[in-house]
């Protein structure tokens, strides 16, 4: 092993970390769920030298994980333990590539670096004038390599996409260590396999994302927010279909959260108060964006929220609301919705499943599989939020209060498989998927086998014997094991 790292060293002079304290926090996961080991920590500041450790890995047959800001729910950012016999990988830490290369705010794009984080992707839109959509609770820590490599969604989805659908070209470095420069800034461009579609999604496992061409949009020139009581996702989803048959694009959000998420922030998170009067078993957020004039763009936000659940509340689906009329109210009513994953951690261990399913059927769904858990599982809290504008729910699962202490957390996580189990089942009766954003990882990457047919699994095996002949790329995440 000292000799491996010497002759790492020599091929690449940037920083390197190989002592087990310094390499911890790149070990273990966002939430605490895997710890891995590796032979080094790489960090390197260009794409350049990048392609210089990869080509080092490939002709030491050393495997690499890529790593952004580790945020993942999967488990694909870190390294497996180490087993007798099996090489250890070099953990290859993005972060350093952080610089926004360009913005070309009249082609509405820009050209960043994977390891710039979220945040910093759309603080530099907005200096140009200009909106990066993609939003998630995560966002001042992961980066946008990361986001991409996992094809992130979050709360603005509904209107403009996951990140697959914000990118318009990639720059890669193969396993080989060569350099792709496939940034490209067309929104037109049918020149054979989509090359950059291949790396969207796939965590790491078959090359390096070091660059990649975003697409911008309008700042929108008014907002609105509301949070909505709803008695069930059956009202919440008839709300989803008068907005946007009355407000079409400027539905820029459409999340749901029950009771016991509330509950977990006003516990968690000090000054968190419920919005509305009554405790409700479901409450909608919902945003409107509208472009224009600011001075009239305001009132006419304001206006179309106000005559919107006014027509909610005649027929009874919105019970009550609260509005934002200001910016501070705006965020807190957003705060709500961010801080669940940060509250629900903090109630012990969860076992998450980040489902998506045809809107339409979500009713149903939840019905019978809210019923199936209560009789199977009394020992499971649930703790349901997520995407509904999007068919995308986080159908999570926490102890009941008070059991979720260490000494309890063996027990609680026993049920994952079983849970697990019932959950997917249900999922797929109805026609959905068991990993709408997160990604299959190393968590959901054996449970995805149960519902691939043997041929897509021989597709995506062979695609990545064609790009990775070596098997270097993020070991043991994604594909099932054999
Ligand atoms: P990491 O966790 O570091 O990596 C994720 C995967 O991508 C790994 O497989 C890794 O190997 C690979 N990878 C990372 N960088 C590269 C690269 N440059 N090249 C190739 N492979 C790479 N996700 C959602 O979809 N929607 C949400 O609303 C959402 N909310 C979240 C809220 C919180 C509080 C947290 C903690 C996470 C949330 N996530 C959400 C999960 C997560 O997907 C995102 O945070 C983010 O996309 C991960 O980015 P990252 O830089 O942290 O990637
Ligand atoms: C969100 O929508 C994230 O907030 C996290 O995708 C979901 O914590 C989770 O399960
Ligand atoms: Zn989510």
């Amino acid at each position: 092993m000292p000799n491996l790292i010497e002759s790492l060293r020599a091929c690449f002079a940037g920083k390197l970390l190989t002592e087990a304290a310094e390499m911890a926090p790149f070990l273990t996961d966002w939430r605490k769920m895997w710890t891995g080991a590796a032979l080094a920590v790489v960090q390197p500041d260009t794409a350049r030298d990048v392609a210089q450790v990869l080509a080092w890995c490939h002709a030491n047959s050393v495997p690499v994980v890529p790593q952004g800001g580790s945020t993942g729910m999967s488990g694909g950012s870190v390294p497996e333990s180490s087993r007798a016999g099996v090489q250890l990988p070099i953990l290859l830490s993005l972060t350093r590539l952080n610089k926004v290369r360009s913005v070309d705010p009249q082609n509405n794009t820009m050209v960043v670096e994977a390891g710039v984080t979220l945040q910093a992707v759309q603080d530099a839109a907005r200096e140009a004038g200009r909106l990066f959509p993609l939003s998630l609770a995560a966002e001042g820590t992961c980066t946008i390599g990361g986001n991409l490599a996992s094809n992130a969604g979050g709360v603005q989805v509904l209107r403009y996409g996951n990140a697959r659908e914000l990118c318009l070209g990639l720059e890669v470095v193969t396993p080989g260590g060569e350099l792709w420069d496939g940034l490209r800034t067309l929104r037109k461009d049918n020149t054979g396999y989509d090359l950059r579609d291949l790396y969207i999604g796939s965590e790491g496992t078959l090359g390096v994302i070091t660059a990649a061409v975003l697409k911008l949009f309008p700042l929108p020139a008014a907002q609105a927010i509301c949070l909505a009581a709803v008695p069930s996702t059956r009202e919440a989803l008839s709300l989803l279909n008068l907005a946007q048959s009355r407000v079409g694009a400027a539905l820029t959000a459409f999340e749901v959260l029950t009771d016991t998420c509330m509950e977990l922030v006003i516990d968690h998170v000090p000054g968190t108060r419920r919005p509305v009067t009554e405790a409700s078993p479901w409450y909608v957020l919902l945003e409107l964006s509208i472009t224009g004039q600011p001075e009239q763009a305001e009132a006419q936000a304001a206006q179309m929220m106000e005559d919107l659940l006014g027509a909610a509340m005649e027929t009874g689906w919105v019970t009550d609301a609260a509005i934002s009329a200001n910016l501070a109210q705006f965020e807190a009513l957003w705060a709500i919705r961010e801080n669940i994953s940060e509250s629900q951690a903090a109630v012990g261990k969860t076992i998450k499943h980040d489902i998506a399913l045809p809107v339409s059927r979500i009713p149903d769904f939840l019905e019978s599989t809210d019923a199936a858990i209560a009789q199977a599982f009394p020992q499971v809290r649930q703790v349901v939020f997520g995407h509904l504008g999007d068919g995308n729910l986080h159908y999570n699962a926490s102890p009941q209060p008070g059991m979720g202490g260490a000494e309890h957390a063996a027990a609680f996580l026993a049920l994952e498989g079983p849970l697990n189990k019932l959950v997917h089942d249900a999922v797929h009766a109805f026609g959905g998927s068991i990993s709408a954003e997160h990604g299959l990882g190393v968590l959901r990457r054996d449970e995805s086998a149960r519902f691939k047919s043997p041929l897509e699994l021989k597709l995506m095996r062979n695609i990545k014997q064609a790009l990775d002949p070596k098997g270097l790329m993020n070991p043991g995440k994604l594909l099932p094991q054999d």
